[in-house]
């Protein structure tokens, strides 16, 4: 047992998937011994009243309710919301060591999806099984995540959707759409996957118009990615983390989950279907899907 703080009763906080045009409502509720609040990093929607508004600062045993209407023309991919809490002047003294860090390394951040990136995709592409992958991690001292005086280049254990090393299926031939994101409060991640390549499609929730390989991908905190990985020959493959140096800090290469490729062979027509909307701004197709 570890203590954390939590959405919803669970370690991995609920993704919320939304699409252009939504209303989005959602009520949080402070179960906690000290105010917090939501930031939904990187949406365009106004920063103020009931939206984005992180000088909100919801004491325990309060609740708020959040809502806002996300663009129709809003860009599309992975985001992630977090803990922004900025203790009010008045309040320092009784919450001395309650910020925003603290409370996203003891778990207070989870991922956003606004939906639609594949619909300029070509039409081969636009099918394409998902997967989510929240990057944190964790320094657990006497039962629980260590909160305060974080030093975040000690030792530390990096999870995946709140699992340690966990294990990741795909077809020889299979493109998947990979949204990765980190949800972290203070290190960097440095990814890995040999023999593969990252074909990104979108970063910080904006697609791009082309394609773009990247045998490694760095992400700073609050980081997101939406990348094709396209299955290879069968068997494991480590998705590890290289070693990065930030400057002060160093973090050792890790192993952050296995890739394991099974399964029957999968074959697509490639990438000449033109896209479903017919738009010439449509994405070239990616590299490593553009076989036969
Ligand atoms: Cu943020």
């Amino acid at each position: 047992m570890v203590l954390a703080k939590v959405y919803n009763g669970s370690f991995v906080a609920p993704t919320l998937m939304i699409r252009p045009g939504d209303m989005v409502r959602l009520k949080l509720v402070n179960c906690l011994d000290e105010p917090t609040n939501l930031h939904f990093h990187g949406l365009e929607i106004s920063p103020s009243g009931h939206a984005d508004n992180i000088f909100l600062s919801i004491n325990p045993g309060q609740s708020f309710r959040y809502y806002f209407r996300l663009p129709r023309n809003a860009p599309t991919g992975t985001f992630w919301y977090h803990s922004h809490e900025i203790v009010p002047a008045s309040q320092m003294a009784r919450y001395p060591n309650t910020s925003s860090e603290e409370q996203v390394f003891d778990g207070l951040s989870g991922l956003i999806e606004v939906q639609g990136l594949t619909n300029d995709l070509p039409v081969s592409l636009q099918r394409l099984p998902e997967r989510y992958l929240a990057l944190r991690d964790v320094q657990i001292s006497n039962g629980a995540i260590v909160s305060q005086d974080i030093d975040s280049n000690a030792p530390t254990t990096r999870l995946v959707n709140g699992q340690v090393h966990p294990r990741i299926t795909i077809a020889p031939g299979q493109t998947q759409l990979w949204h990765i994101a980190n949800i972290g409060a203070d290190i960097f991640y440095h990814l890995s996957l040999p023999g593969h390549t990252f074909d990104v499609i979108a970063q910080d929730g904006h697609p791009l118009l082309h394609a773009q390989p990247a045998t490694t991908l760095i992400l700073p905190p609050g980081k997101p990615y939406d990348v094709l990985v396209r299955g290879g020959r069968r068997g494991p493959t480590a998705l590890r983390t290289l070693s990065f140096n930030e400057g002060d800090d160093h973090y050792p290469a890790r192993t952050l989950a296995t890739l394991v490729t099974t399964g029957r062979r999968r074959y697509r027509s490639g990438c000449r279907t033109r896209s479903s909307t017919g738009r010439s701004t449509s994405r070239a197709c990616p590299s490593s899907a553009n076989a036969s």
